[in-house]
């Protein structure tokens, strides 16, 4: 077996120190300023006023929780759709159905959005994701921009491995970073190797109620999960996934979770899975079907990889997949049918615990190691079935044929790109065009902001023979990955349509009216250019009086059916704002503890008269 140690130790401290060699690159002309084809550049990104990009660019937003949209190729930044985080400037996580969605989670660390997928390619309906810091998963509906369910997923800490969705959105898979003990509880570390699990999560979405639901975990060695990818085509019922800390490490891991010279893909049948699951093959745990594969064989198998491995990307034809070896400066490309021939051969180099190991011989194809590129990360493919690695440690993304192991081209990038993403990359046909290195480090790029600087993304056009870095934009943390579809694919929707079953809802101002049950004031609203009315009946229709600790429910609906003219809703020193989109009808609730009176505001300009759009609610003293 090929020993990895030759660069180990320099790598592993490049690693750990991010990019080491900004200055490896002089022969390169290394700033896009610096490019002499800067006009034609210019050019290239330039979306003339009154036309639109070409791609909407999904990227992930880190420990923000939230995810932000870009067009492409102008780079420009059009929305931030918060998803595991409050944003006051939408109200989510303020008014009723969001503040519960959150659960009470001020913060999440979303770092993979996933598409939803018809058939492997990209549908256009919704986007997955899911929360390292909290364990969540979450949908988002692309014909609003919205968030429409959050999960907790118990027993599992930190889905980092996720979201990837099968080819027909039938699951996405939720593996974990983190090994701890089944649901949590408590275990000395010395128990780790003996009573921790790293656990995936097999969820499922039911479209028509946009809900997703928990279908059955996995209770996987107690080792860190990293990146996955699903199968296509020919591998659709399988799903890949990369490992790290197969040496069980409970300590210091940058050290010692680099000891050994191999880890393992994890090769696994979804159907048989969920076969298991039907034919009564699982454990309840706290409330959760567990499939312990040491006892319940013939779904799960490992595959030896080069040390520490970080991406795993299935070929857009479903036929192999790439590991790539953070301390390795390898990308290993495997091939599925070798993996299911050896599974049937039962081609074995024995068992890791419990779960057979496919001779790694039996499965490699090829290993490629381009001159100096050193810290592949994750890999990308354009139409012609060309892969794109990002080197973290060199800064730079390599094209190579995957068929040959054949290094075609090179570029610098500012600096150390975790993810690129490529135009339809994740599917099975992608569309070449465009690629995005979602860079760790923009350094010396923008202006200075102090000693923290933000993430940069820059955009490479894959249309000639070389790759070509053609514009480069900063990026609020961080940019973990992101997904980039044809925006003609994404069909939203103007305004909210009436909902005649919505009982909070009020479309004539002749309907507005305020209720009181006991102590709970139940308040139905319409908001228009530029007023609210929230009785109509009332000496002063705007405003509202309650007595303290009434439990007040505002309803608001904008009933301004027009495009683009969305309302706010803010009460002056209460700490509340939400926004109401056109034709929407949304609900906050509080106690009124305070006695006293607050103003009421809009908080979207809205008409020449915005500044009018106010009112007051009275909170009587007790
Ligand atoms: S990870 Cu950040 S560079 Cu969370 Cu996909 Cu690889
Ligand atoms: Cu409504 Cu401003």
């Amino acid at each position: 077996m090929k020993k990895w140690i030759p660069i180990a130790t320099g790598l592993l401290a490049g690693f750990m120190t991010a990019a080491i060699s900004f200055a490896d690159f002089s022969n390169h002309s290394n700033t896009v300023a610096a490019n002499s084809d800067t006009k034609s550049n210019a050019e290239k990104v330039y979306v003339p006023f009154g036309q639109k990009d070409e791609y909407y660019l999904f990227a992930s937003g880190g420990h923000s929780g939230q995810m932000f949209i870009y067009g492409v190729p102008s780079m420009r930044e059009i929305r931030t759709i918060p998803v595991f985080s409050p944003d006051p400037a939408t109200g989510y996580g303020f008014d009723s159905e969001s503040k519960k969605m959150l659960g009470g989670y001020t913060w999440g660390d979303l770092h993979h959005p996933a598409l939803s997928e018809t058939n492997g390619d990209y549908n256009g309906k919704f986007m997955f994701a899911t929360d390292v810091g909290n364990s969540r998963a979450a949908v988002v509906d692309l014909k609003t921009f919205t968030t429409k369910d959050i999960i907790k997923i118990p027993n599992t800490s930190g889905p980092h491995c996720a979201a990837f969705v099968t080819q027909n959105t039938e699951y996405m898979f939720l593996p974990t970073r983190f090994a701890t003990p089944l649901g949590q509880k408590y275990e000395p570390l010395d128990q780790y190797s003996k009573k921790y699990r790293g656990v995936m999560s097999a969820v499922t979405f039911d479209e028509k109620k946009e809900k997703l639901h928990i279908a059955y975990q996995v209770a996987l060695p107690p080792w860190s999960y990293d990146l996955s990818d699903a199968g296509k085509k020919s591998s659709g019922d399988w799903a890949v996934m990369t490992t790290y800390n197969t040496e069980e490490a409970t300590s210091t891991l940058e050290i010692n979770a680099s000891q050994a010279d191999r880890d393992y893909i994890v090769l696994f049948n979804w159907k048989q899975l969920a076969q298991m699951v039907k034919d009564g093959k699982y454990e309840n745990v706290g409330g959760q079907k567990m499939i312990f594969p040491e006892k319940e064989k013939g779904a799960i198998y490992l595959i030896p990889v080069a040390k520490s491995p970080h991406g795993v990307d299935v070929t857009p034809d479903g036929k192999r997949f790439i590991a790539a070896g953070k301390l390795a400066p390898t990308m290993t490309v495997f091939s599925f049918a070798k993996a299911f021939k050896a599974i049937e051969n039962k081609d074995f180099a024995g068992e890791r615990n419990g779960i057979p190991v496919l001779q790694y011989k039996s499965v490699m194809e090829r290993e490629v190691n381009p001159e100096n590129a050193l810290g592949p990360l994750h890999t990308q493919f354009d139409d012609k079935g060309m892969a794109y690695t990002t080197m973290f440690i060199s800064s730079e993304i390599v094209k190579w044929n995957p068929n040959t192991g054949e290094t075609l081209d090179r570029v610098p990038v500012q600096y150390s790109p975790g993810h690129s993403v490529a135009a339809e990359g994740d599917t099975v046909a992608p569309d070449g065009k465009y690629l995005v290195a979602l860079n760790k480090l923009s350094k010396d790029s923008y202006l200075s902001v102090g000693p923290s600087h933000p993430e940069s993304m820059q955009l490479i056009d894959l249309s000639g023979k070389k790759m070509k870095v053609i514009q480069s934009v900063p990026a609020n943390p961080e940019p973990h990955y992101a997904q980039m579809i044809k925006a003609d694919k994404i069909k939203t929707i103007n305004v909210y349509p009436k909902d005649p079953n919505n009982p909070d809802a009020v479309y004539k101002q002749k309907d507005t009216r305020i209720v009181r049950k006991g102590n709970e004031v139940h308040v139905y609203g319409i908001a228009m250019r530029s007023r609210f009315i929230f009785d109509h009946s009332a000496k002063r229709p705007d405003s509202v009086e309650v007595n303290q600790g009434d439990k007040v429910f505002f309803h608001l609906t904008n009933i301004d059916f027009d495009e683009d003219i969305t309302h706010g809703f803010a009460i002056n020193n209460y700490n509340l704002n939400m926004e109401v989109q056109p034709g929407q009808t949304n609900t906050i609730e509080f106690t009124a503890d305070k006695a006293g009176t607050y103003p009421i505001y809009c908080t979207n300009f809205c008409s020449a008269l915005h500044q009018e759009m106010t009112g007051y609610l009275l909170v009587k003293p007790k």
